[in-house]
């Protein structure tokens, strides 16, 4: 980040790789950080200086004084959730103002979006896809039927526009759900929406000059990606995806940038993998592994306090992910949660029923539950790794690890996390 152009950091797994605490080292040298796409369904736990933030449709970049951050166009948000976040960093000592600028054409997430997410899971049984309620499905698909409602209509001269368009979506989704919205109250949302939009619009921005005056002026940007690869809704485990492009496309149609501007891309890589929610999970470990990871991992859903499911490194998983993303490289992270591990497995392959082995991630949900991982084992080095402040210090074991994973994926690790502190990171 010490020249100009854009940074982008995205997740390459399930989530939850520890992209928030990159971002918040990164944006040290950052002039700008931006969102492109997800919503409050995202959340990163940074801790910086001894405070622990959790930020969800925030940009991580509010952590460092001189930074400003955009919630970009392709940004879903939920008006009194984006409040609540931003009184609670204001009294953990932030100081945001004129520091956070919205997108005219971001979306906006209704509450009865987040009812019709709750319904659309149990009611129509989709439970096994583990939303996380936020309303981010329901307003994606608003959004693609013409119907959304966009935070640059929520504007009191010309209200009566924004009402008859609200009372539209309203309508729709009432005819759909019938019965099931009479506790939705349609005038308390309305008339909540009229009075916060004079307190919205000062973070009102029209992000596309706003965007290309950072690129023309040189600005160090960095796009802060949520959720992550496997989650794409192209590109994930569809259905079992959020409703984003939570890959490397995500960052262009969220974001007016240029695909010339950007300096590098950089995967984040948890050292073994997690998921949350239901979904294809081929490397899962039901067994005391599985716990192991999940309990020294504390692997907890930031947004919705749900136990992460836990397993070995998926390498087919990875490889999937580099040759939809193409990092320049790769940020390991969480390596010291493996410390206590003699032997540690990675798979990569998968053996289906007849025997053979394919090494490219199956579009195919019928053929994914079938296949079996095929593992290499590798030593674990069984000694604590959390304090160390150099990469040589690393114990061979754990270099042949990084040094597996880097030829497999065919992408170098440039930075290995070995613990939640923003010190606790390992430059190579
Ligand atoms: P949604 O709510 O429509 O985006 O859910 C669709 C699927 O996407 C998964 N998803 C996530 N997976 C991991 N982490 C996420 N963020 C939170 C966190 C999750 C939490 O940082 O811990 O607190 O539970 C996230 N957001 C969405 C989700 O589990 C569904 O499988
Ligand atoms: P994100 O959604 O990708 O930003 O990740 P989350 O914040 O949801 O989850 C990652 C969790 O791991 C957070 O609690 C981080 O503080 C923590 N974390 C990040 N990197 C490391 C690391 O290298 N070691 C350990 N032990 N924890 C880490
Ligand atoms: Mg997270």
């Amino acid at each position: 980040m010490e020249e100009a152009g854009i940074s982008v950091v995205l997740g390459a797994q399930w989530g939850d790789e520890g992209k928030g605490k990159l971002v918040d080292i990164l944006c040290e040298k950052a002039d700008v950080v931006a969102r492109c796409q997800g919503g409050n369904n995202a959340g990163h736990t940074i801790v910086a200086n001894g405070v622990a933030y959790d930020f969800h449709i925030l940009p991580s970049g509010l952590v460092n004084p001189s930074c400003q951050n955009l919630i970009g166009s392709g940004v879903v948000i939920h008006i009194p959730s984006f409040f609540a976040e931003l009184s609670a960093a204001q009294s953990k000592g932030l100081n945001t103002d004129g520091r956070i600028f919205i997108s005219s054409r971001a979306h906006i997430v209704l509450d009865l979006h987040q009812i019709v997410d709750g319904l659309e899971e149990v009611a129509l049984g989709k439970a096994n896809v583990g939303t996380t309620r936020k309303g981010i499905g329901p307003t994606y698909s608003s959004k693609a039927s013409r119907s959304g409602l966009r935070i640059e209509e929520l504007d009191l001269e010309k209200w009566d526009l924004f009402e008859k368009r609200f009372r539209d979506l309203v309508g729709g989704l009432k005819k759909r759900f019938g019965d099931l919205l009479n506790d939705y109250d349609e005038e308390k949302e309305l008339a909540f929406l009229k009075d916060v939009a004079p307190k919205v619009k000062p973070f009102v921005v029209n992000a596309i000059p706003w965007m290309n005056e950072k690129q023309i002026s040189n600005k160090r940007i960095l796009v802060e990606g949520a959720n992550a690869l496997m989650l794409d809704l192209d590109y994930g485990t569809y259905p079992y995806v959020t409703s984003s492009n939570t890959g490397i496309g995500g960052v262009f149609t969220g974001l007016a940038i240029s695909p010339f501007k950007i300096r590098e891309i950089v995967g984040v890589v948890k050292a073994y993998t997690t998921r949350v929610g239901g979904g294809p999970f081929p490397t899962e470990q039901l067994n005391e592994i599985g716990e192991h990871l999940q309990t020294v991992g504390r692997e907890v859903g930031v947004t919705t306090g749900r136990k992460r499911r836990c397993g070995w490194l998926d390498l087919v998983v990875l490889k999937h992910s580099m040759m939809v993303n193409h990092y320049t490289s790769i940020n390991l992270t969480k390596l010291d949660i493996l410390d206590n591990l003699p032997e540690i497995k990675v798979a990569i392959a998968y053996r289906l029923p007849d025997g053979s082995e394919i090494d490219a991630f199956p579009p195919d949900l019928s053929i994914l539950k079938c296949i079996e991982p095929v593992y290499t084992t590798l030593s674990g080095w069984s000694s604590s790794i959390a304090n160390l402040t150099s990469y040589d210090d690393l114990p061979q074991e754990a270099k042949n690890y990084i040094e597996f994973i880097e030829r497999f994926i065919g992408a170098p690790i440039g930075s290995v996390g070995v613990g939640p502190a923003r010190e606790n990171m390992l430059f190579k």
